[in-house]
């Protein structure tokens, strides 16, 4: 998979994609992270991407043929590419919509700055508008990011074989199980017995338990979306029969 990334800073992109999950992946050959500085794309001599915006008022504003220069340049290459542009009035981002971009085959990604981009850029150029959430950011250059790990790691390869990403806590509509690593007695906290059992059906049994506990406690919204077993529920009445009153936001 492809992602082309418009940025007026590209060396913010240099060390997450050389580290980790994410540099295998690209030394493997599974993605091909580009930068692309849209000031390259500028046409006058002193290479202006920014003017104050019309009407008045604070800041600068991306101007727009820069951006619609380079994508076009992009769009010459490869037609069919899926360009989106962060932004906080785009669609929230979740694990669905990293899913369906995971799908395509080249992505596009617009990285804003100051007050934002010319609107007539959007209206020609974007097919989707992507916001990772509900605060402001000093430039689409993070959110693009965490799109792009998000995405990368759904993609056959990326993660080891012994892992699906389908496995997921954000698939699955629970949130995970707690983990425990050596050594067993941690600063005079045990590890829970079971897991030290080798009784595996014990140890699912418990470990769904605790997940749906963690959900009815942490984030009751995602239960009413999960699919869950006839034991699931028989679990979950148990634990909500036990602690009625600990579910976050409650007891304040
Ligand atoms: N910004 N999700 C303003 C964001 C953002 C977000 C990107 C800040 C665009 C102009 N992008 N610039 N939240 O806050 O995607």
């Amino acid at each position: 998979m492809k992602f082309d990334i418009l940025t007026l800073f590209p060396k913010m992109f240099s060390s997450p994609f050389e580290e980790s999950i994410l540099g295998k992946a690209v030394v493997k050959g599974l993605i091909q992270i580009r930068t692309i500085n849209i000031r390259d794309f500028a046409l006058d001599k002193h290479q202006v991407v920014d003017d104050a915006p019309y009407g008045g008022g604070q800041g600068m504003v991306m101007k727009g043929e820069p951006i619609a220069r380079a994508i076009e340049w992009i769009r010459s290459e490869n037609p069919s590419v899926w360009t989106i542009f962060l932004t906080p009035q785009g669609k929230r981002f979740n694990q669905r919509i990293a899913q369906e971009l995971a799908g395509h085959s080249h992505l596009v990604l617009l990285c804003g700055r100051y007050e934002g981009i010319d609107e007539r850029v959007r209206e020609l150029f974007a097919d989707e508008e992507i916001s990772i959430g509900d605060y402001v950011l000093t430039g689409g250059e993070l959110a693009a990011m965490v799109l792009i790990d998000a995405v990368s790691r759904l993609l056959p390869g990326v993660l080891g074989s012994d892992r699906s990403a389908e496995e997921d806590s954000f698939f699955l509509s629970l949130l995970e199980y707690p983990q425990y690593t050596r050594p067993s007695n941690f600063r005079g906290m045990e590890v829970p017995e079971v897991l030290l059992s080798g009784n595996h059906a014990a140890i699912s049994r418990w470990r769904r338990a605790e997940a749906l506990r963690r959900t009815w406690m942490r984030r009751p919204d995602l239960l009413e979306k999960a699919s869950l077993s006839i034991e699931d529920r028989e679990l979950l009445e148990e634990i909500i029969e036990r602690d009625p009153g600990e579910k976050a936001g409650d007891g304040i």
